[in-house]
């Protein structure tokens, strides 16, 4: 990991800034900034210098932490030689090598890659491909999308369609037709407290079965879920629920979608959550931990039939009119080829195997805290959801994160909810750093 020197304080003041932050209170934020100015391994440092124990892993993205020298470098030596190749009808190695390298991590029958630059494209490429594979096999009946309540699957059209976050939808007008949910499964009465899988709740995969009797299942086209729901507060899926959702779109014919923006690369021990959870979908969404972060980059990853229900018509014809301009840009699969190194020679697509159960420990030993109404985890991820004030939902969460960042911990809270997900190469010495400032974050927090 490399040292570098200490930028500048920003000075000006950043009141009447151009940038319109996404996601973000823009007016808030710019009366009083918290900026980061470098990153390495655990930690970012703010402009002043000060030590922040890095949470979240950036977006629940930096897997293995930052400014990893072989991502860096590999980065650095691709921008020098090849800044951008068209990926429509011309190719370049690094695009080939990358996909060759991913083929032997997918779990077993899943073989081609799409790739993408976000979790967004992949999603809406994902359910683009669904339509399409249907349509190409004679079924061009199967126009339906299902979602579930509480998913997040980006902000594209698709993805805010089939997402179940209200917030993230009610702007946006009609969204696509023909989408539904399943109902969620976040239930505090019967799993509060849960470590790892909760008990209760694989009944609610029914859930589709019931959509699936309300639309006629040959309308379908695919379910999409993320396998533990991690943006809108951490749902870890009840033993069970995720099997039983695939026995019912296989008797359907209806494809199933893991969203593993997050789930993948490692956070559960395992390269994909459909490894850990033995249930292989047809399709794959993911982004994020494919290049650590470093380069925007997403991909689908689907089961052979799906590929070659489009290799069918003349050779001289386009199979797949999707793609972005920056589809396998040379310095993301640069920086994916330089990641998978990193995992490969450190095993950190595993190595959280071995940290979960101290991690899991950790996490709830908060339950003593003030607030605490219910704490969730599940490989090297952990939510504390804290009860909201009477009338203003969030700002409880919202201030334990402002909080800790004056304590020198970033961690990302979506409510009330706090969400910690760390870079897989934290120590122990860092787990018990981290749950020890939440936990003076939670004392004074009224
Ligand atoms: N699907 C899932 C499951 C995600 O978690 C996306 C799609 C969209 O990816 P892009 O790369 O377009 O952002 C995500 C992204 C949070 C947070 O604080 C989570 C995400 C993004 C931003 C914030 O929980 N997940
Ligand atoms: N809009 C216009 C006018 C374009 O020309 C393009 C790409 O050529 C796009 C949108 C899509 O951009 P991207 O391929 O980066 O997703």
């Amino acid at each position: 990991m490399n040292e570098r020197a200490r930028p500048e304080a920003v000075s000006t003041s950043l009141e009447n800034s151009p940038f319109f932050m996404p996601f973000s209170m823009n007016r808030a934020f710019k009366k009083a900034p918290r900026m980061l100015a470098r990153a390495d391994g655990m930690y970012y440092y703010t402009p002043e210098g000060r030590k922040i124990l890095d949470g979240t892993s950036g977006l629940w993205c930096v897997n293995a932490g930052h400014c990893r020298k072989p991502i860096v470098e590999a980065v650095q030596k691709a921008v020098a030689t090849l800044d951008f190749a068209p990926p429509f009808q011309m190719g370049h190695p690094a695009a080939f090598e990358f996909a060759e390298k991913l083929a032997p991590l997918l779990p077993k029958g899943v073989t081609r890659i799409f790739f993408t630059n976000s979790g967004s494209e992949s999603v809406d490429t994902a359910l683009k491909l669904a339509i399409a594979y249907h349509r190409q096999r004679g079924e061009g009946q199967r126009i339906r999308l299902i979602g579930r309540e509480k998913g997040y699957h980006g902000v594209n059209f698709g993805g805010t369609a089939v997402g179940g976050m209200v917030g993230n939808r009610k702007l946006f007008g009609a969204l696509v037709t023909g989408v539904d949910h399943m109902r969620h499964t976040h239930d505090l009465a019967k799993n509060a407290f849960s470590r790892g899988q909760p008990q209760h709740g694989a009944e609610l995969a029914e859930d589709l079965e019931r959509l699936c009797q309300l639309h006629d299942p040959s309308t379908i086209a695919a379910v999409i879920v993320e396998p533990v729901a991690c943006s809108a507060g951490v749902y870890v899926p009840p033993v069970g629920y995720l099997q039983k959702l695939r026995e019912i779109s296989d008797k359907h014919g209806i494809l199933l979608i893991f969203d593993e923006v997050i789930n993948a690369w490692g956070r559960l021990g395992k390269p994909f959550a459909s490894d850990y959870f033995g249930v292989i979908p047809d399709l794959i969404t993911t982004a994020k931990g494919i290049t650590n972060g470093t380069v925007p980059m997403g991909a689908v990853f689907m089961k052979e039939n799906l590929y070659q229900a489009f290799m069918t018509g003349p050779e001289n014809a386009i199979e797949m009119p999707h793609g972005y301009t920056y589809s396998a840009h040379p310095l993301a699969c640069a920086a994916g080829l330089g990641t998978l190194k990193v995992y490969e020679d450190e095993g950190l697509l595993t190595r959280v195997g071995e940290l979960a159960k101290y991690w899991e420990e950790g996490a709830h030993a908060l339950r003593d805290c003030p607030n605490v109404v219910d704490i969730r985890n599940i490989g090297l991820i952990a939510a504390i959801e804290l009860s909201p004030r009477a009338g203003v939902v969030g700002t409880r969460g919202f201030e334990a994160h402002l909080k800790a960042f004056e304590k020198g911990l970033y961690m990302r809270v979506t409510g009330d909810t706090i969400a910690l997900a760390p870079p897989l190469i934290i120590q122990k010495s860092e787990i018990d750093q981290l749950f020890g400032t939440v936990r003076e974050v939670l004392k004074t927090l009224a």
